[in-house]
């Protein structure tokens, strides 16, 4: 048991939750189930796990460059403040367990549990209609840090194994049911790529494409048929467009942080020039999504071919639920910057509105909510509404990322700790969860996962002929659309 136990820790610490190896492991067995050469299921190995690699560099360089300046005002104008951040409420769970003088050493477990039921759950489609697996491990740790602290919160004197029972039911069934939920929508964004999202907003990818169908027009101008004349014509090229949009965005942030700041926190060193280190820092902004870009470019192709593989001989009919980052290689490339500006509008509104009305807790935007999430709702509102839906679904989202989590963080008490993971699903659904799971007990416990199960009931209810179609044949799937 124990050389289980050790090897499963080793497996999971090196492999599973570094989403860059899984992924490669998965296109190497996908290709060797395919009966492929082994050079060729070795080049796809190294493709898939290079290609999630530079897409890792280019997500990594936009966390690690702009969260810290969003922060830094915080520290600039010493806001008592709880930053919405996945890395930052993980560590703010790691504060309070501290104190309480627990700690959750059962992390790696508890990702075996739900990484198993979420097969199960795959391998049941029959009659689960549950199509995809979760495999973004950075994502699950942060998830479930939160959701065990929501637990530990709902029942505070259970033991080790039963806070694992209920965690791994309830986010393998959530990592299941989620990932499922934006199947459709990703199939039709990628046209046919073959994946679908495993991450922080998959309700909200959901929410937003249904949304921005009814709202506006399917024939609606998209992003991507704009066409600005004159001088505004530059901003047709992506690349452009993001730079100057950030160096707005950033220069103004960073001119308000101010250069004695900025020299004194070491972002600046002294005596450089302040212009230049603006200009460099949001520059940068577009370099990196052009290497997440590549990344994305990169990995697709092999991961969905070789998937082939697993969805043929291993688990039928399954699709992998990848990294939200994947969709930014398709679909309008100006939706990423134009969701994260308006959703960063939002947010900034719901701060000052918290400000206004002395709120007893305190947000500072944190960047990884403001940026992926909104880019994200951004790339399905625009394929599904338009350029409107594009600029009003990020904001709206930004509203509720702010709202939704200054609530539920005061609710469970994190807020103290300085931080909550801040994504869209984790200020709306998370949030019910919880109060499900405070207020009914066990009860709450059983109505979240009977609700969970019924959600891929209801998709499949709704497009019975084509429910499965759409991931094992999109060619077909299209012709039986274009058919009826
Ligand atoms: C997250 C998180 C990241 C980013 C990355 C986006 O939620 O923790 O590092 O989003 O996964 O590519």
């Amino acid at each position: 048991m124990d050389i289980i136990l050790k090897g499963w820790t080793y497996f999971a610490s090196n492999i599973l939750t570094v989403p860059a190896y899984f992924i490669g492991l998965i296109t190497l067995v996908g290709y060797v189930l395919l009966r492929k050469p082994w050079y060729e299921s070795f080049a796809g190995f190294i493709k898939a796990t290079v290609g999630y690699l530079i897409l890792g560099v280019g997500s990594g360089g936009l966390v690690n460059n702009f969260r810290p300046i969003l922060v830094g005002l915080k520290d600039r104008f010493q806001l008592s403040a709880m930053v919405i951040d996945p890395y930052f409420g993980q560590n703010a769970v790691t504060a309070g367990l501290t104190e309480m003088g627990r700690s959750f050493s059962s992390v790696m477990l508890l990702l075996l549990i739900a990484f198993i039921f979420n097969i199960v759950l795959v391998a049941f489609r029959k009659f689960t209609k549950i199509r995809s697996i979760f495999t973004t491990g950075h994502v699950q740790m942060q998830q479930a840090a939160i959701a065990f602290w929501i637990v530990l919160f709902a029942f505070p004197d259970l033991q080790d194994m039963q806070y694992l029972a209920i965690m791994g039911v309830l986010l393998g069934a959530y990592w299941a049911v989620g990932s499922n939920l934006t199947v459709e929508y990703t199939q039709e964004l990628t046209e046919g790529a073959g994946f679908c999202v495993a991450h922080q907003q998959m309700f909200g990818i959901a929410i937003f494409s249904e949304l921005s169908k009814k709202f506006f027009k399917s024939d609606a101008k998209k992003l991507e048929d704009l066409k600005l004349p004159g001088f505004l014509s530059i901003f047709n090229e992506n690349m452009v467009a993001t730079a100057v949009l950030m160096t707005l965005f950033f220069g103004a942030i960073l001119l308000v942080l101010g250069q004695p700041y900025l020299v004194e926190a070491k972002f600046l060193a002294e005596g450089k020039s302040f212009f230049f280190y603006i200009l460099t820092t949001s520059l940068n902004f577009a370099v990196y999504l052009a290497i997440l870009q590549l990344g994305v470019r990169t990995f697709v192709t092999e991961l969905t071919n070789s998937f082939q593989g697993i969805s043929t001989r291993l688990l039928p009919g399954a699709v992998p639920g990848i990294d939200v980052a994947a969709v930014y290689g398709f679909g309008a490339a100006n939706a990423v910057p134009i969701g994260f500006l308006f959703g960063a509008l939002g947010q900034f509104l719901a701060i000052l509105s918290l400000i206004l009305f002395k709120s007893p807790v305190l947000v500072i935007a944190g960047f990884v909510p403001v940026f992926f999430d909104n880019a994200t709702i951004a790339v399905y509102a625009n394929s599904k509404g338009g350029v409107k839906a594009a600029m009003i679904m990020p904001f709206i989202a930004g509203l509720i990322q702010v709202y939704g989590s200054a609530l539920v963080a005061q609710f469970i008490g994190l807020a103290v700790y300085g931080g909550y993971l801040g994504m869209f699903d984790w200020a709306t659904v998370w949030p019910i969860i919880a109060v499900l799971l405070k207020y009914a007990g066990y009860f709450g416990v059983a109505i979240v996962f009977v609700a969970l199960m019924a959600i891929p009931q209801i998709q499949y209810a709704r497009h019975k002929d084509t429910y499965f179609l759409i991931t094992d044949d999109y060619a077909a799937y299209l012709e039986k659309i274009a058919a009826k």
